[in-house]
């Protein structure tokens, strides 16, 4: 399955696909329902994604084949999510000089412990930048973060977003000091 998530502009034949900036890339199809989020963040910023399944144990050939041409395509940084024995991001780290944001995936035993371990304990010469279990979310803002650094428009973005944050925790702060303190 491959899916320009937001990489692709209106079918109205004035304007070529986007380039993906971001692979997101996932063991299963199982973990869509996490990793979409790391998708959703990256819309919101405007950066362009494209979506795989790719498992390190199942499709070892596909995953090597995406991990070694990923950069010559364009793409800037990988973001992994897998569940279980989740050798995923460190396999692919090992094949590309990309950074890569890994994703533990919490499954129906051991809450995701399995998964973190797997993905947070590389050896040292192959790192991977590990969120927290189902950060999805957290590993879009990262690799929006990285590409801001060259990446004025992803830079606004991200400014209005924790100005965006900022402000909904003082409302809730108004809310709380109204109810409990009378303030
Ligand atoms: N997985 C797939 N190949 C290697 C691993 N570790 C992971 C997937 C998913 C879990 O196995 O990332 O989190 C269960 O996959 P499934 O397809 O059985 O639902």
């Amino acid at each position: 399955m491959t899916t320009t998530d937001s990489g692709t502009q209106p079918a109205d034949g004035t304007q070529a696909p986007t380039t993906p900036m971001v692979g997101i890339v996932m063991g299963s199809s199982s973990d869509a329902p996490i990793m979409s989020a790391a998708a959703d963040q990256l819309r919101k910023l405007g950066v362009p994604s494209e979506m795989r399944v790719l498992s390190a144990h199942r499709t070892p050939d596909d995953t090597a084949a995406y991990a070694r041409g990923a950069a010559q395509r364009g793409i800037r940084i990988l973001i992994a999510g897998a569940g279980g024995a989740a050798h995923l991001p460190g396999v692919i780290a090992a094949m590309t000089d990309l950074p890569v944001i890994g994703v533990p995936i919490a499954l129906a035993h051991l809450d995701g412990l399995d998964s973190l371990l797997s993905i947070v304990q590389m050896p040292k010469g192959v790192p991977v930048a590990t969120v927290g279990v189902n950060a999805a979310l957290n590993a879009g803002l990262l690799a929006s973060r990285i590409l801001a650094l060259s990446d004025d428009q992803i830079a606004a973005k991200l400014t209005e977003h924790r100005a965006q944050q900022a402000d909904k925790v003082r409302s809730q702060d108004t809310q709380v000091r109204s109810a409990h303190n009378g303030a």
